[in-house]
């Protein structure tokens, strides 16, 4: 370990309990923490590994509204699923909490009174969307309405989920309730913020400065945060779900989740220190402890910029020393996302492979996602499995022990080995500690793989089987070494894949381990007539009609995306003569003024300069540019098109668009600079 810290806290994202999780988010955080959280274990460090539900925020009372239950009753389901997840998939939280607990709210709500009172928090009213008919201040996510980049109609008032674009309410055009489908109103409501703009110099300083040695990943995103220049953030919401704002007139106001979530590690790791006799503080507020925090790439901004603002705002608290983010993890080509059916879903594996975590664990940290997207197929966990846990690692374990129950009767034998196989673990060893250490997961991996390898090269080119008829006392320290080469692997191989190692060790016919890291290389971890058990089969070959059935259930199960407009290229028209086309008078123009037709969902009124004069043309493509947007837009425009009424205005002529087979519409415009009037043919 580079700098000596006394004691490590380590978090993984607390995920959202309203619905199941996916080997990506697995991949994404759980699993590397769980990794690193083992292997300090081993080296004997005291660690709190971290993590719980995350059981507020409006998503989840939207959830609880159309599924026509609680937000309480979605949560307990979700938070016993994820526990049973985390468990069979061998993460080892030393707790796994959730912020509905009575502890968590007090914590949150100190925290907050805290920045309150030193006067960290502004308070400010300002106009937010209410649905008159529910009576209700409604969160981004409770507005739907049509995404001003791809012209999905439902995209949420946060966000648009067909193309991803982080939205504002404000952005959607025709905005409706979630609840009550009505046209929300503008109300006026009083909410605290977080300045953020406060502590931009400070971040700027500690990130950008102070830890150079971040993940590339990170360190990116968080200069192009700082870079943008941060703006307040509204750490209250007006909800009746989460915990209660602790100020008198703050009625029907709750922390907002993302304020309440992170403190959500802070609250567990009360309840820890609770259960197992420790102190709390020692694990947030000395400066010898470190903490890390391990997430997915959409929680960066959260724990390196918003989280660190506010333990700095508060000022007892250690800020993280880490935040090594992974990025996502693709399946089959395409993005994973569970609302759209294309995911792997955990509790899915683990019914479909019952007893196989550390094959999903092996397959997932070869295909770590550690600085860029990597991708999920199940061919590749195929072959990981078939080609390398089993070829390789169960190979090795199964051929000794056969070996050594047929030539000694399953006593390891009394002859110490020869090969310099100390030095070849030592130095994999030291390969894997370094790697873990920059949490490089993928190649740390193949290091402990490589041990492996080693051992199978030992017995390829030693033949114990053929050098038994002629040196019988070379033969026993073939496989001393091989025995003493797989408790080692025991050891180092437990931070990736804990079940195999607990295999491993019943496998050498030893209870009760307690090696640790220091002990790896050394040739004498079992003992001369030690006697191991009879060879099991440590890995599966996995069939191809088993990964058939995978891809095909996850074909069948993709949601169609919403309906195209036109599916195919539209048809050629029929030929016309030069003189029809003539007849068309189309020059460029500019859009100067835009704004919406009332009542009419798909219309824009444009004033348009075609260089003689300013005409106004009505426009059929609302659903997909706002009238802010256009103004200054190049355009072509068919100026002889005989005038018509649209919702009583008269319209001069025709922008020329084009619409792809999506129906998505794009201008058709003369290069940039082409005066106003310029005439196209
Ligand atoms: N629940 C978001 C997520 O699951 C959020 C993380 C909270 S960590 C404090 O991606
Ligand atoms: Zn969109």
């Amino acid at each position: 370990m580079s700098k000596e810290f006394k004691r490590y806290t380590i978090t993984a994202a607390l995920p959202y309990a309203n619905g199941s999780k996916h080997i990506g988010h697995l991949a994404g955080a759980y699993l590397p923490a769980d990794i690193y959280a083992r292997y300090l274990r081993k080296n004997n460090k005291d660690v709190a590994f971290i993590c719980g539900s995350d059981e507020h925020g409006a998503a989840i009372t939207l959830q609880a509204i159309e599924e026509q239950t609680t937000p309480k009753e979605i949560v307990d389901k979700y938070h016993t699923l994820l526990i049973r997840c985390f468990r069979e998939l061998g993460i080892s939280f030393d707790i796994y909490h959730r912020t509905t607990e009575p502890l968590h709210h007090e914590t949150a709500q100190e925290f907050f009174l805290n920045l309150y009172n030193k006067g960290e928090l502004v308070e400010e009213s300002s106009l937010q969307f209410y649905d008159e008919e529910a009576n209700i201040f409604l969160a981004d996510r409770y507005i739907i309405g049509t995404c001003p980049t791809c012209a999905n109609e439902k995209a949420y008032g946060d966000q648009c989920e067909k193309c991803g674009r982080t939205l504002s309410p404000d952005e959607l055009i025709n905005p409706v309730s979630k609840l009550s489908g009505k046209t929300p109103v503008k109300k006026e409501t009083t909410l605290w913020y977080l300045p953020l703009d406060r502590y931009e110099p400070w971040l700027k300083e500690w990130i950008l400065n102070e830890h150079k040695e971040w993940k590339v990943n990170v360190y990116g995103q968080c200069k192009s945060w700082l870079d943008a220049g941060l703006n307040k953030r509204a750490v209250t919401r007006d909800l009746n779900w989460g915990v209660k704002v602790p100020l008198p007139n703050a009625e029907g106001k709750v922390l907002y989740v993302w304020f309440d979530a992170p403190i959500g590690y802070i609250s567990a790791t009360k309840q820890w220190a609770i259960d197992n006799h420790k102190n709390w503080e020692d694990y947030w507020k000395k400066e010898d402890t470190r903490l890390i925090h391990f997430i997915g790439k959409d929680n960066i901004v959260f724990h390196c910029i918003i989280f660190p603002a506010m333990l700095k705002a508060h000022g007892d608290y250690i800020l993280p020393d880490n935040v090594p983010s992974n990025e996502f993890m693709n399946l089959e080509g395409d993005k994973m996302s569970t609302s759209r059916h294309w995911s792997v879903e955990m509790h899915d594996y683990i019914s479909q492979f019952p007893y196989k975590s550390d094959q999903l664990r092996y397959c997932l940290i070869s295909n770590m996602p550690e600085t860029k997207d990597s991708e999920f197929t199940w061919k590749d966990f195929q072959t990981k499995n078939n080609s390398e846990l089993v070829a390789i690692l169960g190979n090795l374990v199964n051929r000794v022990m056969v070996l050594v129950h047929k030539y000694y009767g399953g006593q390891v034998p009394d002859v110490k080995g020869c090969d310099d196989l100390e030095k070849v673990i030592r130095e994999a060893k030291e390969k894997v500690s370094h790697s873990l250490e920059q949490f490089r997961y993928r190649e740390a991996l193949n290091e402990m793989m490589n041990i492996a390898r080693h051992g199978n090269k030992l017995l390829t080119d030693k033949e114990p089987w053929k050098l038994i008829k002629t040196d019988p006392e070379a033969t026993k320290a073939v496989l001393y070494d091989c025995v003493q080469l797989i408790a080692n692997l025991a050891i180092i191989c437990e931070p990736f894949m804990p079940f195999t190692s607990k295999k491993l060790w019943e496998q050498l016919g030893i209870q009760d381990v307690n090696y640790s890291w220091e002990d790896i290389g050394r040739q004498d971890l079992i003992a001369i007539n030690h006697v191991v058990a009879p060879a099991v089969i440590l890995f599966e070959k996995i069939e191809d009609e088993i990964i058939d059935i995978q891809i095909k259930k996850l074909q069948d199960s993709k949601k169609p995306i919403e309906a195209p407009i036109h599916n195919e290229m539209e048809a050629l028209k029929e030929t016309i003569t030069y003189e029809d086309f003539d007849k068309m008078d189309i020059r460029s123009g500019i859009i100067v003024e835009a704004k919406k037709v009332e009542k009419a969902d798909k219309l824009l009124e444009l004033k348009v300069d075609i260089g003689i004069e300013t005409r106004t043309v009505v426009s059929g493509i609302a659903m997909y540019f706002k009238p802010e947007d256009i103004i200054g837009q190049q355009v072509s425009v068919l100026c002889n098109l005989a005038p018509r009424k649209l919702r009583g205005i008269e319209s001069k002529g025709m922008i020329l668009m084009a619409s792809d087979k999506e129906g998505k519409l794009y201008f058709v415009n003369a290069s940039s600079g082409v005066p106003a009037g310029s005439t196209i043919k």
